[in-house]
């Protein structure tokens, strides 16, 4: 699977066509600043040439055509042209010609405000999979208190590698156009009331790749996310033939989707040791200047058991001896001088089960409290986010672990 820092898109590529879509791109690219420069360098060096001051008027010549230069501007951009045309529209070919229904599998897609739908043929018990439901933002009353939890449900649709899959879109006729689109398999496509839209696909890498819709031009589309998870044919399979809501594995509330679903990729960098707008939450924790401010100036804001920690526990050579080893993740020899915060944060630095906050990794209490009272500091402002439930916070806890 792709994890990548920045929110999927054009850098994955998971199906059979998407590589067709790029060599279009990128050769319409090419041609189009071979043919921007050659009008523009021109342009500037012709005005330079014969600027006012250096052509008299009486040297002006009235050139009435010259057949060369003429035959030459009209057949090379209309050979490039061309080009640009058949990759175009080969690509778009292999995009539209759908393959044969009877060797794929179809699926039902509806979109309504503000979901995706997924509905699949029966299986051989006759049992029918529904998915969906799915993403809804949660409601907050004006403190920023949860009403009503959001859910990403079984917003996932799932379909087994290597194999044809067509969808069939519509929306219901008295909703809003939306519109289809998973960037990863170069695949766009209105999904219109009262109307059937079709795509197809086949996913060549095994995988879980974003969903989202692409209409932005009422409240709440960009809510629409979604997820299809690429399964070995085995595992589909399995899945397919029984009941289960979803194949084993939970896919749509994994602690990755979880991150992405919060837009917490947009400020840290997850599986790189990168500071975006936050710190990584791969493996560093907190650098030793962060660590030193807090041993100089104490700390009142997330909220521990405990309550505040008092500044000037440690100071000079120790503060600075006890920094580098919290900063490097308590690996090592433990200098003595840990002892001034051992009583706290415990011999092994993990926080004593909550009371404090852990000094070496992201538990669940850490993320809690984050959450909850979100986290001014040296590097910036981590807003809050009241609504993150339990399991989620479980989820993401477990994934951060797993990248260690
Ligand atoms: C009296 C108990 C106590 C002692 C002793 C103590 N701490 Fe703390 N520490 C806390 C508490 C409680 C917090 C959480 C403060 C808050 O809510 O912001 C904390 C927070 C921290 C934080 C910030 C964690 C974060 O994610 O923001 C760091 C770093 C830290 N302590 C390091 C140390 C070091 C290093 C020592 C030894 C010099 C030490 N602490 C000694 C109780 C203590
Ligand atoms: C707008 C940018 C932004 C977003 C979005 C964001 N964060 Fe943060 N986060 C920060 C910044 C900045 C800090 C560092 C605050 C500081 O200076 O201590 C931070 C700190 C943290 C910390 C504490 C790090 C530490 O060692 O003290 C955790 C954990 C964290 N973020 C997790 C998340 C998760 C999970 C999400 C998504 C639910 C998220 N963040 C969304 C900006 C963001
Ligand atoms: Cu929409």
């Amino acid at each position: 699977m792709d994890v990548n820092n920045t929110l999927q898109g054009f850098n994955t590529m998971a199906a059979t066509f998407a590589a067709d879509v790029d060599q279009a791109f990128w050769i319409n690219f090419w041609i189009s600043v071979v043919l921007g420069l050659s009008v523009i360098i021109p342009m500037f060096y012709f005005a330079w040439k014969y600027r006012a001051s250096n052509v008299k008027n009486e040297d002006i010549k009235n050139i009435t055509h010259n057949t060369p230069l003429e035959i030459a501007w009209t057949l090379i951009p209309t050979a490039l042209l061309m080009v640009l045309f058949y990759y175009g529209y080969s690509s778009m070919k292999t995009l539209r010609t759908m393959p044969a229904e009877s060797e794929s599998i179809v699926v039902k897609v509806e979109g309504s405000k503000w979901k995706w739908r997924y509905e699949y043929p029966p299986n051989k018990n006759g049992f029918v999979h529904k998915l969906g439901g799915a993403y809804t933002k949660p409601i907050l009353d004006e403190n920023g208190k949860m009403i009503k939890k959001g859910t990403m449900g079984k917003s996932a649709l799932y379909v087994p590698v290597d194999t044809n899959i067509i969808l069939h879109m519509t929306a219901p006729v008295d909703d809003v156009i939306h519109a289809f689109f998973v960037p990863a398999f170069r695949m766009k496509e209105d999904v219109v009331p009262g109307r059937l839209t079709k795509q197809w696909f086949r996913a060549d890498k095994v995988g879980e790749y974003e969903v989202e819709c692409a209409e932005y031009c009422g409240t709440d589309h960009a809510y629409m996310y979604s997820r299809i998870v690429v399964l070995p044919k085995e595992k589909y399979e399995e899945w397919f033939q029984g009941t289960a809501d979803t194949p084993e594995g939970d896919y749509a509330n994994s602690g990755d989707a979880l991150l992405q679903q919060h837009g917490c990729k947009s400020c840290h960098a997850v599986t790189e040791d990168k500071m975006l707008i936050g710190p990584t939450l791969k493996t560093r924790r907190l650098t030793k200047e962060q660590v030193l401010e807090v041993i100089h100036n104490g700390q009142d804001k997330l909220g521990y058991p405990m309550g505040a920690m008092p500044a000037g526990l440690a100071t000079g050579k120790d503060a600075e001896e006890i920094a580098a080893f919290v900063a490097g993740g308590m690996k090592g020899e433990k200098p003595a001088s840990f002892a001034a915060c051992s009583s706290c944060h415990g011999e092994d630095g993990k926080g004593m089960g909550g009371v404090s906050p852990s000094l070496v990794h992201y538990d669940t209490n850490l993320l809690r409290n984050v959450f909850k009272h979100g986290k001014k500091g040296m590097i910036g402002t981590m807003p809050a986010y009241p609504y993150i439930t339990d399991e989620e916070v479980e989820a993401i806890a477990t994934y951060l672990d797993s990248l260690k």
